[in-house]
């Protein structure tokens, strides 16, 4: 008898997260079963490392809760109670359900609803605006994450990807700003470190001493939501110490005299009331991010999550022109990248197929246009999700559960599990996992092609989104050429393959070897802004920027491609700061009843929600808790490990107070990503976020909601 050997093939994969890193991954398979998922060595910018979470990524393909097949609702709205059905079956109740509400109220009454669950050109957070724009519904404006960064970056520097994280490396002086890298973009941390050793220094500005903060040369507490202002201040010292690149302002930049006016307001004594930071740390930053060239700056996602989080990320991204830092290889900027690909996004999304008047609703305002706040005509009568799960990570959690529990909304949500949002669908419908699925990565943290091979079977009846798709435009009798497309027609058609980026780059290469750089030039090359080349309608970097006429805007990636956007607010033309809605200093009556400002940033062992259903994981991370100030903590009598709730006038949500002096005083900090119904009470740190936007770029306010903490 001999034993049977089996083989291990290994299959070349990319990670699907919504996480700047996208990371090249081996798939390793032994007898049709994914027994490892590693990091492949060979990319230089993740270099063989998964980030904890990815840790058991391969087991996470066969957690027993998968949906493997449609199913239909038997128990109560929310109840979780399904029965198995087939495809057919659940396909054509969808076209009788749709069929019905579009004859009595017409397609608008159909609203998508979809975010970033799954990061591919075939499977992520477009894979649907065809067909929703072809069925006639309700375009959802997508702006849960990034939108107001990259409306601010491109309204100052035009769509470029500023900065490669690579090129870290070379910097003598790095800020990472509003970003806990070390949670969030795990792989850029080792340029840093690199950089470090060369002599850099390493600053990073957070309300919270994060494990990044914890790293860094020195940490700037700041309050949430003021950063615009410490970098008005910055501006102020650099301008009146005359420590300005003269010769790269004036060949290079819009707008001087007026920003410096503008600068002017800021001096360092109001932008230590405003921002907490002392007056002579403001002026120290300045001096030293000035003359310590190269330097750079790191913008987290995280700055855009308040009222005036787009105008600091406007005000940020008009330093490095400021100092001369784009003149360095390793000085500049970097947001995200994702510019530097020729992705044609009209050709994925088909904005063409909107219908002239076809209104637009922003996802975040999911609960006011479910529960009929926002006066809808039609009102949504169906809702279909997928690649999100808004109970858990929209605002105003309450009102999107009242909202979802309406007896006649027809809800159809495409998962992996039966999350939060799932839980009150009619129809699920069950999606693939990465290694089950074919892709070509979109990514926005490096600048890489990153090709996702299938490595396995997928289980039960799971399909890929780009398959959902494609049936459900069968079901609906739409026999446009889009959905005889194989994947590779479609990514041929979806990528402009001639353009220089992308020269010797084809999908064939990609099979053999994963991934490949951009033609952008190296790491140790790149200074894409030496000369100018701002991908601005100047051409230069618009401190004043000259597409504000327009109003509150969304740069379309984000949102679609579309311009069916209503005008918005005026929008400053000069970066300002703009006061939080919800913060002691500019809402003192309403600070009153509740006093603590709150910050809701990223799980270390999560991402988002995915991963906070595995068993492994919720050890790593631990359970919900609430970071206290020992001297709020002890205002309120709470000790070290007591159950608090944390409730506003919108909600309210429980956790372990954790007693820190992490958070400044008068913040709390509570991960975001929790499942709501794994928590104590049900709920979770959404439930007390408010569903307004930032005054650019419509982004989510995250961090810009008061509270106040009691013991439970
Ligand atoms: N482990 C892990 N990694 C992730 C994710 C995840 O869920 N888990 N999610 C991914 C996604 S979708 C995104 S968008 C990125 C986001 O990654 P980041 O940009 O790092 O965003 P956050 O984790 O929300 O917040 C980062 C830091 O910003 C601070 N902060 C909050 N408000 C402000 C402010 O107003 N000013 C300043 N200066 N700091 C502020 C918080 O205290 C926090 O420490 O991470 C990606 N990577
Ligand atoms: N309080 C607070 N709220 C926040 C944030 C914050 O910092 N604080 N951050 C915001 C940000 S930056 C973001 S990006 C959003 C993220 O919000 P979401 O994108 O909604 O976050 P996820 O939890 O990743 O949910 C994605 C869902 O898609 C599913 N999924 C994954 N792959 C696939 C697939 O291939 N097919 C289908 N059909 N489904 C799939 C996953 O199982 C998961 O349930 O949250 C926002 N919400
Ligand atoms: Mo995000």
């Amino acid at each position: 008898m001999s034993a049977h050997v089996s083989e291990t093939r290994i299959i070349k994969g990319a990670c699907p997260q919504d996480c700047p890193d996208t990371c090249a991954f081996l798939y390793h398979v032994e007898d049709g079963r994914l027994v490892d998922v590693t990091g492949n060595p060979e990319h230089p910018m993740t270099r063989g490392g998964l980030c904890v979470k990815l840790k058991d990524y391969a087991e996470h393909h066969y957690n027993p809760g998968r949906i493997l097949y449609p199913m239909r609702r038997t128990g109560p709205k929310g109840s979780g109670e399904f029965e198995r059905i087939t495809w057919d079956e659940a396909l054509s109740e969808i076209k009788r359900r749709w069929d019905g509400i579009i004859s009595s109220y017409g397609a608008q009454a159909i609203m998508p609803h979809a975010y970033l669950g799954h990061q591919g050109t075939l499977n992520g957070l477009t894979c649907g605006d065809a067909f929703f724009n072809r069925l006639g519904a309700t375009v959802a404006e997508k702006t849960y994450c990034e939108s107001g960064s990259s409306t601010a970056w491109v309204m100052t520097v035009g769509p470029t990807g500023g900065l490669d994280l690579e090129s870290l490396a070379y910097a003598k002086y790095i800020v990472v700003w509003g970003m806990n890298m070390i949670s969030t973009n795990l792989h850029a941390w080792p340029f840093i470190l690199e950089a470090r050793q060369k002599g850099a220094k390493i600053v990073v500005i957070d309300p919270v001493r994060t494990r990044t903060a914890k790293q860094a040369d020195w940490h700037i507490p700041i309050r949430p939501g003021t950063d615009a202002a410490l970098a008005l201040g910055m501006m102020n010292v650099i301008i009146g110490e005359d420590l300005v690149d003269h010769d790269y302002v004036a060949r290079y930049t819009l707008g001087f005299e007026e920003l410096k006016a503008r600068a002017a307001e800021y001096p360092p004594e109001l932008v230590a009331e405003i921002t907490g930071v002392p007056a002579d740390d403001v002026r120290k930053l300045a001096r030293e991010y000035a003359a310590t060239q190269p330097s750079a700056i790191r913008q987290g996602v995280a700055l855009e999550r308040s009222r005036g989080g787009g105008q600091a990320i406007r005000a940020i991204t008009c330093l490095p022109a400021l100092v001369g830092a784009w003149r360095h290889v390793g000085g500049g900027a970097v947001e995200m990248p994702i510019w530097e690909f020729p992705i044609k996004f009209d050709r994925i999304c088909r904005p063409d197929w909107i219908k002239p008047g076809t209104r637009v609703v922003n996802e975040l305002d999911l609960g006011a246009a479910l529960t009929g706040e926002l006066a809808l005509d039609p009102p949504i009568k169906s809702l279909f999700v997928y690649n999100s799960n808004p109970v858990s990570q929209a605002p105003a959690q309450s009102k999107i559960v009242a909202g979802l529990m309406r007896e006649d909304l027809f809800t159809v949500v495409s998962e992996l599990f039966v999350t939060d949002t799932a839980r009150y669908a009619d129809i699920l419908l069950p999606a693939t996992m990465q290694a089950e699925q074919y892709d070509l990565m979109v990514t926005w943290g490096h600048l890489y092609m990153m090709l996702n091979q299938p490595a396995i079977a997928p289980p039960g009846e799971c399909v890929p989104n780009v398959e959902l798709f494609r049936r459900l435009a069968r079901t609906m009798g739409f026999d446009d050429p889009y959905w005889k497309m194989t994947d590779d027609e479609m990514l041929t058609e979806f990528y402009d393959w001639d353009s220089p980026a992308l020269e010797g780059i084809t999908l064939d290469l990609l099979k053999g070897e994963g991934f490949k750089r951009l033609n952008v030039g190296m790491p140790d090359q790149r200074a894409p802004h030496a000369e100018g080349n701002f991908k601005t309608p100047s051409g230069k970097c618009e401190f004043k920027a000259s597409v504000a006429e327009g109003g509150n805007f969304v740069v379309p990636v984000w949102r679609s491609m579309y311009e069916a956007m209503q005008p918005g607010d005026p929008v400053d033309p000069l970066p300002d700061y703009i006061a939080p809605y919800e913060a002691p200093q500019s809402n003192p009556e309403l600070a009153r009843r509740f006093p603590l400002s709150i910050v809701s940033p990223k799980p270390h062992a999560f991402l988002n929600t995915q991963y906070g259903n595995e068993a492994v994981q919720q050890r790593r991370q631990g359970e919900q808790t609430v970071l206290v100030h020992p001297k709020d903590a002890a205002q309120r009598g709470i000790a070290n490990g007591d159950f608090v709730r944390v409730f506003n006038e919108r909600g309210a949500f429980e956790g372990r107070a954790e007693i820190s002096f992490d958070v400044m005083p008068g913040l709390v900090l509570a991960n975001v990503g929790y499942w709501p119904s794994l928590n104590r009470g049900g709920t979770s740190v959404n439930a007390i976020s408010a569903d307004r936007h930032c005054s650019l770029g419509q982004a989510g306010t995250y961090s810009d909601n008061l509270v106040e903490v009691v013991r439970v």
